[in-house]
């Protein structure tokens, strides 16, 4: 894709990207307090016997943190007649001010909120923003508690030492949704020469939809408390195994007791310790399409058997492989059907939706779909739990999403710089701590079968491997028990790309028929059966078109197969179902996309990527009824 604004201008505005003041705004600390760097986060909140949890969604007060009112403290309660934005929800479309839609920078969230009366003194009071596009900063009245980057993880401030039970205090929450070259995804932000105004563009092909778009929790634990579990599952034969791992706050003499309850609420195993094995006699496993859930039911007790902490971790027992050209899933061969996605709807944006997701959900029921991919982020965590709980597998993927200079192609007739060179990206660190969050918050969905951890790099660049090499080692180190992979763009061929070798699985993005050979779905179909089978040569494992699909105008309806129609959607999707069902490596097929998305502006979209087999509302295009028959009729593919 292309940028919007001249690459020339970049030495002029990085420089100042690299380091940021705030101090026109007035009272911020723009120094993060030493106790205040943000730990990883782990648990999501629960309510159980020893923890509460408050839903701080609804509508909250909301200002551009604009330079109109650079004076003003971020801290300072906002205006009784202030903007009042729903949360979650993406604020860029709920507005008809166009400067709200456009902003680049800083925006405020404020709110009352009450500490109830009933929680207890010396236990700790937390507040939690599920995510905040892409940098969040926490404050409680004056004081500025925490920063996290990254648009699409939780993140917590401790809020203890400020509030007592019964009390009110003022809960700001400022967002930015700057992205730069040391961000994932990244971004460059340039300034119009006309109107002097930021402008923010990017390498990725949907909107940067930004601010509060899933829960904000205020929620109390006990003063020693469970931090975090990670849970493996094993099977042998017909038993069970679970390893677990608990992480305590601080190490008292209280002890750790652990209990697997089946869904019929009895207990069938448990065991002692902060780490352990367990094994479930007669074990019910959890399978795509058919869940089991066992609850984990982890408690720290005193000498006197008196729970002090108890949590409860949904876990489904099973197992996965990678086996030659087969992805195993409790040894049985799994064939993936489904689609890449987005987090996307009208007015919403990226705003969680619970309606939303179950209908999704259904839909994908109804095609056959036994799987996505959460391109190109970490889906809201209610999301995993409701795949784990419906059985469908999904392929997790972090926000490393544009990591390819070269894809912006020649802007000003400049050729593009390395992406890996000194002029091209910073985003290692970035990238680096998106993969430890990722794997922090998904490690124990059942659902989550693979990591990717990143999407349409520039591999074929020099220095990609370099990049990618301890990023893929960290992964492994983090999670040795899934399977790792990246999602490749077509400059990087199977004779071009540097970092396959660093994956187990070959996940393509091809789009042979509409990128290239456009319209000539018979040339379309020589290419692409070349480069799948060279892949296949190339590498003895198993192969997942992660993309493929045509822009598609609901309505627009061709006798000849003519791009933009209906009907050449379905031609294309049916030529390249031929294809994989003459590779045997192929491993499963992902549609690009599940529905029409909202992208930035720009030439080559009109009201966003039309790719969808369904419209922005949900209405199935042609390729929807084709591609259930297929994937209704497919039980053994492999
Ligand atoms: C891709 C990207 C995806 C785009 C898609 C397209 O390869 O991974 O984010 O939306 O192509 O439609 O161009």
């Amino acid at each position: 894709m292309k940028l919007q604004s001249g690459l020339s201008l970049l030495s002029i505005i990085l420089p100042a990207l690299g380091a940021p003041t705030y101090d026109s705004y007035g009272s911020v600390n723009t120094t993060v307090p030493a106790q205040q760097q943000q730990p990883l986060i782990a648990l999501k909140p629960q309510t159980t016997s020893s923890r509460d949890l408050v839903n701080l969604d609804g509508l909250w007060k909301f200002a551009l943190a604009s330079e109109t009112n650079e004076t003003a403290s971020w801290t300072a309660p906002l205006p009784k007649k202030a903007l009042e934005c729903p949360v979650p929800a993406s604020y860029n479309d709920i507005f008809t001010d166009q400067s709200i839609h456009d902003h680049v920078g800083w925006v405020i969230y404020q709110r009352e909120v009450v500490v109830p009366r009933g929680w207890m003194a010396g236990e700790r009071y937390m507040i939690r923003a599920d995510a905040a596009t892409h940098k969040g900063r926490i404050y409680v009245n004056d004081e500025f508690l925490v920063e996290h980057q990254g648009g699409y993880t939780p993140f917590e401030a401790d809020i203890t030492h400020l509030v007592a039970a019964g009390e009110k205090f003022r809960l700001t929450i400022a967002v930015d949704n700057t992205l730069t070259y040391s961000t994932v995804p990244p971004g460059m932000v340039t300034v119009s020469p006309q109107t002097g105004k930021k402008q923010q563009t990017y390498m990725h092909d949907f909107y940067n939809y930004a601010g509060l778009a899933r829960s904000v929790w205020m929620y109390s634990v006990p003063e020693q408390h469970i931090v975090d579990v990670t849970i493996v599952t094993g099977v042998e034969g017909e038993t069970g195994l679970i390893d677990y791992d608990v992480e305590v706050s601080n190490n008292g003499t209280n002890t750790v007791k652990v209990s697997v309850v089946d869904e019929e609420g009895n207990a069938v195993a448990n065991s002692t310790g902060a780490q352990g094995k367990i094994e479930i006699p007669s074990v019910n496993l959890w399978q795509p399409g058919a869940a089991y859930l066992y609850q984990v039911q982890v408690s720290i007790v005193d000498s006197d058997d008196k729970t002090i902490d108890t949590y409860s971790v949904p876990t489904g027992v099973r197992t996965i492989e990678v086996k030659g050209t087969d992805f195993l899933i409790n040894g049985k061969s799994f064939y993936f059907t489904g689609f890449g996605a987005h987090e996307d709807s009208n007015i919403r944006g990226k705003g969680f939706d619970p309606v939303l997701m179950v209908h999704d959900f259904e839909l994908r029921a109804w095609m056959g779909a036994n799987s996505f991919r959460t391109s190109h982020y970490p889906y809201a965590q209610e999301i995993m739990e409701f795949a784990d709980r419906q059985g469908i597998v999904v392929i997790d993927e972090t926000p490393a999403v544009g990591l390819s200079l070269s894809l912006m192609g020649g802007v000003q007739g400049e050729a593009p710089a390395n992406t890996w060179g000194p002029d091209g990206l910073d985003t290692h660190a970035a990238h680096e701590q998106a993969i430890r969050e990722l794997i922090r918050r998904d490690k124990n969905h059942a659902c989550v079968v693979m990591w990717v951890i990143a999407n349409e790099p520039a591999a074929q660049e020099e220095g990609a491997h370099e990049y990618f090499e301890p990023l893929a080692k960290l992964t492994r180190e983090l999670d040795p028990s899934r399977p790792i992979s990246y999602a490749n763009q077509g400059a990087a061929t199977f004779e071009t790309d540097l970092i396959a070798d660093l994956f187990d699985v070959n996940l393509l993005n091809r789009y042979f028929g509409w990128y290239e050979q456009t319209g000539d779905l018979e040339a379309a179909e020589i290419a692409l059966e070349e480069e799948l089978q060279g892949w296949a040569d190339k590498f003895d494992r198993p192969m997942i078109m992660s993309e493929y699909g045509a822009d598609t105008i609901a309505g627009l309806h061709s006798v000849a197969s003519v791009p933009f129609s209906e009907e050449f959607q379905v031609d294309m999707l049916e030529m390249y179902h031929r294809v994989f069902d003459r590779i045997p490596a192929m491993a499963g097929e992902h549609v690009w996309n599940f529905a029409d998305f909202q992208t930035s502006i720009g030439i080559r979209r009109v009201d966003g990527n039309k790719k969808g087999v369904f419209t922005r509302d949900r209405k199935p295009k042609a390729a929807a009824h084709s591609l259930r028959t297929r994937w209704t009729n497919m039980e053994a593919k492999k």
